[in-house]
């Protein structure tokens, strides 16, 4: 397969003015007519070139141009395209081919799920349904008119307001939608089939009544009220935020359990994967809550930072899905606890973009190449995007944002258009200098800001050297400087942060600073400094960089104990924690005794007692980073040795606080109804982190702790987190049987079975995997299924996937290669268990190279798997 070049990017040589759909659905086969309303685009460079059309796996029965039939010589015909080379400059065609969403297990263009239709055009999934222009600046009004049998589709969904329906004749209806806003057609959807509604309505700041509708299967109708609230919750955030108002009379979500990605954003008419939407306190947990709040902000906020405003070509991915993303997070932040919100975020970036970032992947937020888009709907274009637009806030200041947010779309409304015109709106509504912050969108690989200290008593100055540099990544090997805001405070020895008063300064500006470091190296001055500081640097993780400074423990002691800051808090606890780990993995791998450090022990005893501070941070502190982001720190992948070394940290926190865990995790009971609230979740997340440790502990007496929280659970994230802990036990199977037995007909809840399954170190091998993969609630063809056991297993269990014996990588090989032939892009997101092949250790690395060798011989691979694995061996 070729790659797709973003310096080949020319202006489509047709527009699309208006689109007529119909669809005739049926069992066996959908007729799809299609009537174009096209003109030739001034702007292309060839004034006569020919009409392409994408399309793929279609049967075309006829092609009509301005009324005429076309014989098969007027047209071309490949498994990617229609192309008319002889075209009017204005032409109406009507296209009608023949689907198979019945026999679609790819859940891209239109499928099958159960009885009922639904569709997912995002990126390219619009040519599987006709033949079309289909990319992101070809923007068309649709119309689409559904027809279906009546009792087996009594409803009938597409975008935009219902203008009409009827009976077609004894047993079809019909119903016809209008969207009166010009969309792309990755945002086209249709759904049809017997499904429940929940309806209500919200009222626009201007006064505007909006239905708002969530359509799910009849039995998951008592699952969505937690939707609905926090779309209202979103539409109120984003009026306020940044004065954007619901443009259509009804938003409507569609719910359904088979489906590639979280959500989608169509427009006016989402389709979610059900675990973004359903929820009850006994079935969902409060990640999931938190979840299904954050996705539907996300796909809501879309619906002007994605449709409204759209992307010029799929490289520009990130304009729209950065600027969501970090729009849902400052909404979430605004919902709960924005600091543990921010940790969070940066959690993930850490474990997964950074990971992405050091391997075969590693691509800029604005790529330059790929395969196949699907495979660039990546950590990167997401989180380090959003992180990238955070950047531009820090930097400009929330007022600062809005305004060049209000120009974005006075500028763009209606467009498609680039990541350098979102840049260009930000600095010509500020009069700021982004010419170099261009630079986030070009580079790939995770920055390096390394800052020494100096303080002088006598002059009182405290000077910080600051010097940035970022690795070599595939096709870059030399990065120049970036611009990178370093929002910064100095902890004076009583735990104040001190005023900052740079040199050549009248006086002290506040007590936190974001500075801005351009170049390679760079000094900043601190004057009237009267006792040395500790430096409390990246405030908030002010940027997406890895921050290089030689703290002390003491100094890491005092930041722990006093930052203001809860990020830099948090912070100081990881990297005591990050030391002390690999100080224990190193002694793993060397067959030392492994034993944690009274300084460390003593500081979590502290953040345990400390009752002051927000549970949820307190859980967040004594949380350990996953496995995998220990593995990115080693320069050779040692799975056992870091089993052991993070499990003998566990233990002996369990051992060493036994008794104020206990306190703590009795304190912290709650009998009461289950509220979604932040003090709550924050009160749960601690006890049941407290209980996560005390399980670790091989007493019967703590066990049954776990035993007695399940059996009174009152809501999931209890009666989770005491089967999590039980798992890892033989005492775990009763319950794991009795979980079974109780939720087998709540696929959503059978996923965290499975899951928790797959990460436990007792059953978390291959063999039970295979086992699991026959339980009669796992399905090979969903990719939730997919995603909660093998996906789990060999993205989330370091040990158990890279078994010394290579069994984890036949076994992904082999199910790669099965899943390719039904949905090529959960597949190619397995194969991205290769991507650390390179840093193991020597046995395990020729395995996994033998296993991706098997697979790049294969004929007839996707382009998805193909594209990561042949950068895999690169
Ligand atoms: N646009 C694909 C799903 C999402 O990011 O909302
Ligand atoms: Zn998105």
């Amino acid at each position: 397969p070729q790659a797709i070049q973003l310096r080949d990017y020319t202006p489509p040589a047709f527009l699309i003015d208006k689109v007529d759909l119909t669809f005739e659905l049926d069992e066996t086969q959908t007729r799809v007519i299609s009537r174009l309303v096209l003109h030739r685009n001034p702007a292309h460079p060839d004034a006569r070139a020919a009409l392409c059309l994408d399309g793929r796996e279609l049967e075309l029965e006829s092609v009509k141009l301005d009324g005429e039939v076309l014989d098969g010589s007027r047209y071309a015909l490949d498994a990617e395209s229609l192309t008319i080379a002889a075209m009017p400059d204005n032409a109406i065609l009507e296209i009608v081919t023949l689907i198979h969403p019945e026999t679609n297990t790819s859940l891209n263009g239109l499928y099958r799920s159960g009885a009922n239709f639904y569709s997912q055009c995002e990126a390219e999934g619009f040519r599987k349904i006709t033949y079309y222009l289909d990319r992101p600046d070809v923007m068309a009004r649709f119309t689409t008119t559904v027809v279906a049998d009546k009792q087996k589709w009594p409803v009938l969904l597409s975008n935009g307001n219902k203008v009409g329906e009827g009976q077609l004749d004894k047993s079809r209806h019909w119903v016809k939608w209008v969207d009166p806003f010009k969309k792309p057609a990755y945002l086209f959807a249709l759904v049809a089939g017997k499904l429940s509604k929940l309806a209500d309505k919200y009222t626009t700041g201007s006064g505007r009544e909006v239905a708002l509708e969530i359509f799910v299967e009849p039995a998951d109708l008592d699952k969505c009220d937690h939707a609905m609230e926090s779309v209202k919750k979103s539409m109120r955030w984003d009026e306020q935020r940044y004065g954007l108002e619901y443009d259509l009379d009804t938003y409507m979500i569609v719910a359904v359990g088979d489906f590639n990605m979280g959500a989608m954003e169509n427009k006016g008419l989402n389709i979610f994967n059900t675990k973004y939407v359903l929820a009850r306190p006994d079935t969902a947990t409060d990640v999931d809550f938190d979840g299904i709040e954050a996705v539907i902000a996300h796909e809501y906020f879309h619906n002007w930072t994605g449709n409204r405003v759209t992307c010029r070509d799929w490289f520009q991915l990130s304009l729209k899905e950065g600027l969501t993303v970090f729009r849902d997070q400052e909404f979430s932040a605004d919902m709960g606890s924005a600091s543990v919100q921010r940790i969070e975020a940066v959690r993930t970036l850490r474990t997964h973009q950074f990971a992405e970032d050091a391997g075969p992947m590693a691509h800029p937020v604005r790529p330059e190449s790929y395969i196949e888009i699907n495979n660039f709907y990546t950590v990167t274009i997401y989180e380090k995007g959003a992180e990238v637009v955070r950047m531009y806030q820090t930097l400009l200041g929330r007022e600062g944002f809005r305004r060049g947010m209000d120009l974005y779309f006075k500028r763009h409304d209606g467009q498609a258009v680039t990541c350098d015109d979102f840049r260009a709106a930000m600095a010509d509504a500020n009069g700021y200098d982004f010419s170099q912050f261009a630079r986030w969108y070009s580079q790939a690989g995770t920055p390096v800001l390394s800052v020494r200290a100096r303080y002088d008593a006598s002059a009182q100055t405290y000077t910080l050297e600051v010097a940035q540099s970022c690795p070599a990544t595939p096709g870059q090997s030399e990065k120049l400087p970036f611009h990178i805001p370093l929002a910064l405070g100095l902890v004076g020895p009583d735990g104040a942060d001190l005023p900052l008063q740079l040199a050549g300064e009248n006086e002290a500006q506040g007590t936190q600073r974001v500075l801005s470091v351009k170049e390679a190296s760079q000094t900043f001055t601190f004057v009237n400094v009267p006792v040395e500081p500790v430096p409390s640097l990246l405030r908030n993780f002010s940027a997406p960089v890895k921050l290089d400074f030689p703290y002390s423990r003491a100094q890491l002691v005092h930041l722990l104990a006093h930052d203001s800051d809860a990020f830099c808090r948090w912070e100081a606890s990881q990297t005591l924690m990050l030391e002390d780990l690999q100080d224990l993995i190193d002694a793993a791998r060397q067959g030392q005794p492994l034993a944690l450090k009274d300084d460390f022990v003593a500081a979590m005893r502290q953040v345990l007692a400390n009752e002051a501070l927000d549970p949820a941070l307190v859980a967040l502190m004594l949380t350990l980073p996953a496995e995998t982001y220990l593995a990115d720190q080693q320069a050779e992948i040692d799975p056992d040795a870091i089993r052991a070394g993070r499990d003998a940290m566990r233990l002996g926190l369990a051992r060493a606080l036994r008794s104020e865990l206990k306190a703590s995790y009795l304190r912290l009971q709650d009998d009461s109804a289950y509220r979604f609230e932040a003090e709550a979740v924050a009160r749960r997340s601690l006890k049941n982190v407290c209980l996560g440790y005390l399980t670790e502990l091989d007493e019967p007496a703590l066990l049954e702790l776990a035993e007695q929280q399940y059996a009174k659970a009152n809501n999931m994230t209890d009666a989770q987190a005491a089967l999590a802990g039980l798992v890892n036990w033989a005492e775990g199977d009763a319950v794991l049987d009795a979980f079974a037995k109780k939720w087998a007909h709540e696929a959503l809840v059978m996923d965290k079975w499975f899951t928790l399954q797959a990460l436990s170190r007792r059953l978390g091998n291959v063999q039970q995997i295979k086992a699991l993969m026959q339980h009669p609630a796992f399905a090979i063809t969903n990719p939730n299924k997919v995603r909660s056991l093998i996906g789990a297993f060999v993205h989330n269990n370091l040990a158990g996937f890279h078994a010394a014996d290579g069994s984890g990588y036949s076994f992904i090989a082999d199910t790669i290669l099965t899943i390719d032939k039904l949905n090529p892009q959960v597949a190619a997101r397995l194969a991205g268990s290769f991507n650390r092949w390179k840093k193991m250790e020597a046995g395990r690395r020729a395995a996994m190279q033998a296993q991706l060798e098997r697979l790049a011989a294969q004929v007839g691979l996707s382009r998805d798997v193909y594209e990561i694995v042949s950068k895999n061996l690169q």
